[in-house]
């Protein structure tokens, strides 16, 4: 097990689309293993490869509040094949984007499909805050940040104070 560095925005890694897993085979279930120790470090309640610099479809989540008790979930080439019409408004965060939060809007039941940790596929239903994470995580593996679905103004505000912080970390140095 390894905790893994988690990239930040801007960084042209998180844009990419990344690639379908071939099969879950023991590389594959280290990277998952290795995605929940970073994630629980971190702490957050899910993680995508991508975020770790790895461009491969693979998830992890795991959401422990007095609501929602789920996981932890293994996904790889995680695809929702069911939503529903109505849509949730959910105050988002992302690792890859700290300490900034925003609203947005995804529909509020998903069905998503994937391949668990042992490489079975899987077809699992999501309300609540796991739907709207789990729709969070699949958009990192297409290059979708949260920023992304709110105002370009917010959006470009965010990413300058992300491009400054930064800096001022370099000259820190
Ligand atoms: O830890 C996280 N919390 C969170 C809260 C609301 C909506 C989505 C998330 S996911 C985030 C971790 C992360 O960046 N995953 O990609
Ligand atoms: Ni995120």
């Amino acid at each position: 097990m390894a905790i893994l560095h988690i990239i930040t925005a801007p960084d042209p890694r998180l844009k990419q689309l990344s690639a379908p897993v071939a099969k879950v085979d023991a590389e594959i279930r280290q990277l998952m293993d290795d995605m929940l120790e970073t994630m629980h470090a971190a702490p957050g309640i899910g993680l995508a490869a991508p975020q770790v610099g790895v461009l491969k479809r693979v998830i992890v989540l795991e959401i422990d509040r007095e609501e929602t008790k789920v996981g932890p979930l293994f996904m790889a080439n995680p695809e929702i094949v069911d939503a529903s019409d109505d849509d949730a408004i959910y105050n988002e965060g992302c690792l890859s984007v700290p300490e900034h939060y925003a609203d947005v809007s995804r529909p509020a039941e998903v069905t998503v499909r994937y391949l668990d940790r042992d490489g079975k596929r899987q077809d699992l239903k999501c309300e609540g805050l796991l739907a709207t994470c789990v729709q969070h995580e699949i958009d990192h593996l297409d290059g979708i940040l949260f920023i992304d679905k709110i105002s370009a103004l917010k959006r470009n505000m965010i990413l300058r104070k992300l491009v400054k912080e930064r800096k001022e970390r370099e000259n820190a140095l």
